[in-house]
């Protein structure tokens, strides 16, 4: 097979070219969760070093013995879209499957400047502290063209960073929504079997993104500050309705009673809507991330929430139609690339949309030729 013998894993990279069909770097400055920084092995120096590719075996056992480097290779092998490098992450995937499962999986969003990174650090050392493992993985859909906000969190979660408890992956980069979805439901797959039990993905919450953190989670969080507006912040956007808790972050100083002001508005807010998990009334709490207070009452709520929805079988249930809904995503995103890619459809697509313009031939018309047009082609090469 092509992935055997000294296939390089690393291929150089000049003047930063495209990541799509090579494995990603890992990622500098410690961000893997390595305790000793830019050095830490299982980072390759940038430049590219060809290294020896790990059999099935060497990434299924290391990753079960919670060996960082491995884990952090597997992560990496994810989240190439080589070809070879795909089924490879799918074999030794299969063989983690069973230790899977265990964690509680957290999602956690709110506009940019809301403190996230800052809550993440102050929980995630609250956790290590009390003996758990926690993993922090990242969503950023501005990172596949900057890299987001990776090194402003390289700051902020400095003291988590060298937690030899903890491991942090950021937002893979490159590709689409859909591809960083996979990438980073595999991720938590992979972080589960290496034996963490405490997952937090972290999102920007831009565009589609809360939507998808929300897909891959079992506890949903949403940070609101005071003074930030009510729109920026979700309501209209409908992510509160999606959260499990809404924490009002920053309630420290002069800000506490604002912040308390906007804890009782939002309560009363949140009576209002469905909830979003049935069974479960969502709380909203305060805290301050930057000086700790109130984030025990923050993991208070998520245990709650975990012991009563594993109780009455929600959670199983939620886990069960993510993942169904996973499986049609994927479907539906590889049958509309196949679509779009069509010689025969993109032959016939520039006179279609001319016409639909032109008012021509209607729309249902329209994708009806497209679509036949795919379908015959489809049943040409099938038969
Ligand atoms: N006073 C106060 N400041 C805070 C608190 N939490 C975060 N901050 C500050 O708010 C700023 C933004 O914090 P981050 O943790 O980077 O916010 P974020 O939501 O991760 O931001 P993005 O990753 O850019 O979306 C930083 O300057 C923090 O120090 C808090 O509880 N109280
Ligand atoms: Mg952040």
């Amino acid at each position: 097979m092509e992935m055997q013998g000294r296939t390089p894993e690393w291929v150089p990279r000049k003047g930063g070219g495209t990541y799509a069909t090579t494995v990603r770097d890992g990622v500098e400055g410690g961000h893997d969760g390595m305790p000793d920084g830019p050095s830490g092995q299982g980072v390759p120096e940038s430049g590219g070093v060809r290294r020896r590719m790990l059999s099935i075996d060497e990434y299924v056992e290391g990753v079960r013995s919670g060996d960082r480097a491995i884990l952090g290779r597997a992560i990496t092998l994810i989240e190439s879209n080589a070809p070879a490098h795909v089924s490879l992450a799918q074999e030794v995937l299969t063989q983690l499957l069973p230790s899977t499962g265990h964690s509680l999986r957290v999602g956690i969003t709110g506009v940019p400047g809301v403190g996230k990174s800052t809550f993440i650090e102050a929980l995630g050392c609250q956790l290590t502290a009390s003996g758990h493992r926690v993993a922090v993985l990242t969503i950023d859909p501005s990172s596949s063209v900057t890299r987001g906000s990776v090194l402003g969190d390289k700051t902020r979660m400095e003291r988590l960073a060298r937690d030899p408890q903890c491991f942090i992956r950021p937002s893979p980069s490159g590709g689409t929504l859909g591809g960083v979805t996979r990438k980073t439901r595999e991720s938590i797959l992979v972080c589960e079997a290496a034996g963490f039990d405490v997952i937090l993905v972290e999102t920007v919450g831009v565009g589609q993104s809360e939507i998808v953190v929300r897909s891959m989670v079992d506890f949903f969080l949403l940070l609101l500050i005071t003074g930030a507006g009510d729109e920026l912040q979700g309501i209209k956007k409908g992510v509160m309705e999606l959260a499990d808790a809404v924490v009002i972050n920053k309630a420290d100083g002069e800000n506490r009673v604002r912040a308390e002001v906007l804890r009782a508005d939002t309560a009363r807010v949140l009576h209002y809507f469905a909830p979003a998990t049935e069974g479960w009334i969502s709380p909203v709490l305060t805290c301050s991330a930057l000086d700790g207070d109130g984030i025990a009452g923050v993991w208070n709520a998520a245990e709650d929430f975990r012991s009563s929805a594993t109780q009455r079988g929600v959670l199983q249930q939620r886990r069960n139609l993510q993942m169904l809904d996973w499986m049609h995503s994927m479907i539906d995103e590889r049958l509309r690339s196949h679509f779009a890619t069509d010689l025969d459809v993109l032959q016939l697509l520039p006179d279609i949309e001319r016409a639909v313009k032109a008012g021509s031939i209607t729309v249902a018309h329209a994708a009806e030729q497209l679509l036949s047009t795919y379908e015959r082609r489809h049943q040409r090469t099938s038969s």
